[in-house]
């Protein structure tokens, strides 16, 4: 098991936590060993992930043809299956641009995508040579949706991830099928679900070899165990293809990072790496109906809150069947890349901020810790105050129009340890429409009281 036993270095902001950290960490190399095909570093692999900061998830599947819950809509009975796989037909992609798509990806500022390959409704989006369930063999559309994106993202040297379902309801030889029923049971009939172990796992080594994904994000975990999944082996048959893919967290133990999904932690997660992924409205494919869009402003603060606290947001897009994308996602993505050219010295190659508690807001460092951002949501002006900060502040500029602030130190007493106040000046006119970064440039790299006070 991977990521129970990596404690965040970041995480540790005293010396005694931060050497336990390096203690954890160093046991954790030792206890990765499970696997003959990882790579010698897991850290290094991790690497671009930990610095891409933002990925976009996209649900294309069938389900937009009506614009229904993505398989679950069958599965928990709004609609029949049969109803539900006629959507097949109406599945044309005739205005698919995988350039567009990369162009726009590329506009947001995100570093990689993920890209729903098959969903748990078992269709899946290239031509699977293991099932005729797939887009090119059984919609008009008859093409294959992942190579002819990931070529355009790689071009834009964005890194290329694959969703993958490992529940998959529509195969016979898979348990589970609707919420009230399901074909068999694994104890009853171990030759039965071999077969549909031999079948997934041949989908996942099609997709390793077709595709080389950078990065695998499975799904549906929760329907079996580690044992029956086989996780260790789908692990091995991952790395063994391409040994430097990241594998997400729902493997059941055997993946790379934590993918709390929606809810926003409120205190920092205790892993290395982990990913938020949340959806641009309520769902996660293309729903007409869904009205209830977050606005940039909402999306930028929650992207910097998760990089404040050491984790990536991957923010989904559910493109129509045409293969069109709505507005409002494009907008969304247009205006968070907007805000990230001007803004992302603060995001991009940065590491997580200080605790909390020595500032009101999101925070991040320049990975030599010699440079703090900070975060103002809103239209804050006046002033804004850093707490137990014992470096010298060099420089404080707002980014995106670079002009210098000034501060005053509040309550130094020269004979005491404790840091006195840094209250920045930010005057009206300086604010981003949304979030303001500011940068504070400091002596060193930054040192922090967090004593109690007093002498
Ligand atoms: C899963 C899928 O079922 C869903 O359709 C979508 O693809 C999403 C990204 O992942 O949904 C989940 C997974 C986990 C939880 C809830 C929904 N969970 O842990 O609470």
């Amino acid at each position: 098991m991977i990521f129970p036993s990596l404690i965040s270095l970041r995480q540790a902001n005293n010396r005694k936590g931060f050497l336990s950290a390096i203690v954890l960490v160093f046991l954790s190399t030792l206890s990765q060993a499970q696997s003959s095909v990882d790579p010698a570093s897991i850290k290094d692999k991790m690497q671009w992930f930990a610095d891409a900061k933002l990925g976009i998830f996209i649900h294309e599947g069938i389900y937009a043809v009506n614009g229904i819950d993505e398989s679950w809509s069958f599965h928990n009975k709004k609609i029949t299956y049969a109803d539900y796989m006629k959507q097949l037909q109406g599945f044309t992609l005739k205005k698919y641009d995988p350039e567009y798509w990369a162009d726009l990806i590329k506009e947001s500022g995100a570093k990689y995508a993920v890209i729903t390959t098959k969903h748990h409704d078992g269709v899946t989006m290239y031509d699977s040579q293991v099932d005729n369930l797939n887009i090119v063999k059984s919609t008009p559309a008859r093409r294959d949706m992942i190579k002819p994106l990931f070529a355009a993202l790689r071009e834009r040297n964005i890194k290329c991830g694959a969703y993958f379902s490992l529940i998959d309801w529509s195969n016979s030889n898979y348990p589970g099928f609707l919420k009230d029923s399901s074909r068999y049971n694994v104890h009853d009939d171990y030759d039965r679900w071999n077969k549909f172990r031999a079948f997934f796992q041949s989908q996942i080594k099609e997709i390793n070899q077709k595709f080389k994904p950078d990065l695998w994000w499975f799904d549906g975990d929760w329907e079996h165990s580690a044992e029956e999944w086989e996780a260790a082996k789908v692990r091995d048959i991952i790395l063994t293809g391409n040994k430097n893919a990241i594998i997400n967290g729902r493997l059941q133990g055997y993946g790379d990072y934590e993918t709390p999904e929606q809810n926003f932690p409120v205190s920092r997660p205790a892993f290395n790496w982990w990913e938020l992924c949340m959806t641009a409205n309520n769902n996660w494919g293309y729903h007409p109906d869904d009205t209830n869009w977050k606005t940039p402003y909402q999306v930028i603060t929650i992207f910097t809150d998760a990089v404040s606290n050491g984790g990536n947001l991957l923010l989904d897009i559910g493109p129509r069947a045409d293969g069109s994308i709505s507005d409002e996602d494009v907008y969304l993505l247009k205006e968070l890349g907007a805000w990230n050219k001007r803004n992302g010295e603060a995001v991009f190659n940065t590491i997580a901020g200080i605790p909390q508690g020595h500032f009101y807001g999101p925070t991040t460092l320049s990975k030599d810790s010699t440079v703090l951002y900070l975060f103002l949501q809103g239209n804050i002006s006046g002033s804004v105050t850093l707490k137990g900060l014992q470096n010298k502040i060099k420089d404080i500029t707002v980014l995106g129009t670079g002009t210098h602030l000034s501060y005053n130190i509040v309550g130094k007493i020269s004979w005491s340890k404790v840091p006195g106040l840094v209250y920045i000046n930010v005057p009206k006119g300086v604010q981003d429409k949304y979030v303001t970064a500011l940068k504070v440039s400091l002596d060193g790299p930054v040192k922090l009281y967090n004593g109690k006070g007093g002498l």
